[in-house]
């Protein structure tokens, strides 16, 4: 097991406070990773799905109030109000201790305490770091196999006083003696996502479902690791990695950040249209960037998995998922069909007769409305089974990265591409990206919402000091930072058609951005930054007509005067903490627009 006192002393004060039937260690086998499936095919909480269609895979289906990660339930325990920000929800530490004790004291009764060691990135890597989530949910820990790198090998690192980031999780519902469970345990009106900067602890309590109960992923490699990130000196960011290769044998990497469910796993995979181009994958989620001694940033993947979104996904707008997704993998939400295998929205085949919905009932298509699976429905992957996975991304020493992308779901205004002008007006970018919300998280589908580099749900501290550590990097790296663009694949024409086809045709922005990099690539300069001419993005063999390209790269003046004031408002939530460069970089921007 371990000589980590302060590791043993930890699992040894939860058990004391969850009164577990019984505490097992994992040790990351495959052994175990079969037991806990078995365990849930046993207790009804999951089904085998068809051997033939998807090997060693299980159908899992969540409570219906269960479904997304809970935002407004999600809170950052500052000593300080200030040090959470005006964008998260804040609970004095001690207070939310006293709220959170009574909820874990003996809420594992009948049930069994997982003790889960972890590494967020390969183990032992000098980017990496180490968690140990405790949880009474063979769910998580079989998710945290795959998204994680769970296990003995994690313990011998972490040694006899390693640090990590204690994680504890409860479904929150004890069982009383004899008591049967259901299917899926969670305790729907008291649920609680919190997360202690100042001690780098997070408690969990009330939900089963994806980021609220695998805490590794945005608990800690977004939450926590964001603010270690701050006080270290690195980057913990939600972004996808991939691995440009061009005809010619050079080879980039390009980190992207989109808000939840816009598309990164499907950019992470994208097979390029453009011939000669290559794209694999490095991550689909998370980046973790650091300087190494040459001055540059190199990042890690600190997920060994997908949690991606199963509806929209099939063989045409994500091949490689698909085939990441056919074997070893957990499915939760989707529908069933009646030879074992998993349908949703958009799949490549239409839905059989008999399909069994996300609810386990016969699917009764009568209208849109009712989604065979939910909208927010996952996958969980092995990385290692993604066809295009590339060959270092799990080198240690991370990857060089190139160029940082941002984007939303904007269906007016922003043009395909752009790039900024300097780091600090990048940062002024992403920290007014904004996005049509998506079902990734609970509440309204399709409001715009300022959404800063992606990272709105996931900072753990105060965003402006965020903005303010974004610059800071900047100043730190100089010239050797990677370039920053904004994309935009989403933009419609007034009639309402996408101007874009997205998808593998992206690779040609791609390529304009690789040109960029190395000091190519044509640009006009306008007043929201570097635009490609008309003719720099290559649509060799594409069908698009010239005025659909002209709309996509066309700079609205007027409706961008519009968006001052907007940007002003979003602004002035963060008050005399905001960096004084990007009240600077704005009031140049409407400057320009005059
Ligand atoms: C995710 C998310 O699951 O961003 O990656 O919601
Ligand atoms: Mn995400």
């Amino acid at each position: 097991m371990t000589n980590h006192t302060a590791l043993k002393d930890w699992v040894a004060k939860t058990a004391e406070l969850c009164q577990p039937d019984k505490i097992v260690w994992c040790d990351g086998s495959k052994d175990e990773y079969q037991r806990m499936l078995q365990i849930m095919v046993d207790s009804g909480s999951a089904q085998w799905l068809s051997p033939e269609r998807k090997p060693n895979s299980i159908l899992v289906r969540s409570d219906p109030a269960d479904v997304a990660r809970v935002e407004d339930r999600t809170f950052i325990c500052s000593n300080y109000e200030a040090d959470a920000g005006p964008t998260n929800h804040w609970k004095d530490p001690e207070e939310m201790h006293e709220i959170l004790r009574p909820l874990f004291r003996n809420c594992m009764r009948g049930r069994t305490m997982y003790i889960i060691p972890f590494s967020m990135g390969p183990v032992g890597s000098p980017i990496a770091h180490i968690g140990v989530e405790i949880s009474d949910s063979p769910y998580v820990v079989a998710n945290m196999h795959i998204m994680t790198r769970v296990g003995s090998k994690v313990l011998e690192v972490l040694g006899d006083d390693g640090e990590f980031v204690p994680c504890i999780h409860s479904v929150g519902k004890p069982l009383a003696f004899g008591e049967k469970d259901v299917p899926w345990p969670c305790n729907a009106d008291n649920k609680y996502i919190t997360h202690f900067p100042e001690t780098k602890e997070i408690w969990s309590y009330g939900s089963g479902y994806g980021g609220n109960a695998l805490l590794g992923k945005k608990c800690f490699a977004l939450r926590i690791a964001s603010v270690m990130a701050k006080e270290q000196g690195w980057m913990a960011e939600h972004m996808l990695i991939l691995k440009l290769t061009s005809p010619q044998g050079v080879v980039k990497h390009i980190a992207a950040a989109f808000p939840s469910a816009c598309g990164k796993t499907n950019l992470a995979m994208l097979t390029p249209t453009l011939p000669g181009w290559k794209v694999e994958t490095v991550g689909d989620d998370i980046a973790w960037m650091k300087f190494k001694e040459d001055g540059y940033l190199y990042a890690i993947n600190p997920e060994n998995g997908f949690f991606g979104v199963a509806p929209g996904t099939n063989t045409k707008t994500n091949p490689n998922a698909m085939a990441a997704l056919s074997k070893n993998s957990i499915f939760t939400n989707v529908g069933k069909t009646p030879d074992g295998d998993v349908w949703w929205e958009d799949i490549d085949r239409p839905a059989p007769d008999l399909l069994i919905d996300w609810h386990g009932k016969e699917w009764v298509h009568y209208d849109s409305v009712n989604k065979a699976a939910h909208p927010n429905a996952r996958f969980t992957a092995p990385a290692s089974q993604c066809p295009v996975i590339a060959d270092n991304w799990e080198d240690p020493a991370g990857v060089k990265i190139d160029a940082i992308l941002f984007g939303g779901r904007r269906s007016t205004g922003q043009p395909l591409a752009l790039q900024s002008f300097s780091w600090e007006h990048g940062t002024f970018l992403g920290s007014t990206m904004a996005s049509q919300k998506t079902a990734a998280a609970a509440g309204k589908v399709g409001e715009l919402r300022f959404d800063p580099m992606a990272m709105l749900p996931f900072c753990g501290y105060n965003m402006a000091d965020y903005f303010q550590h974004w610059l800071d990097m900047g100043a730190t790296g100089g010239d050797k930072m990677p370039r920053i663009f904004y994309v935009n694949w989403f933009r419609r024409a007034e009639d309402g058609h996408w101007l874009w086809p997205g998808f593998g045709e992206n690779s040609r922005v791609l390529k304009w951005v690789c040109e960029r990099c190395d000091g190519a690539g044509d640009v006009v300069e306008t007043p929201i930054g570097l635009l490609p001419t008309n003719d720099a993005i290559d649509t060799t063999g594409l069908d698009i007509p010239e005025d659909d390209m002209a709309e996509l790269l066309r700079v609205d003046v007027d409706e961008w005067k519009q968006k001052i004031p907007l940007f002003r408002e979003h602004y002035a939530k963060f008050g005399d903490k905001l960096p004084s460069e990007l009240t600077k970089q704005l009031d140049s921007l409407e400057e320009r627009l005059n």
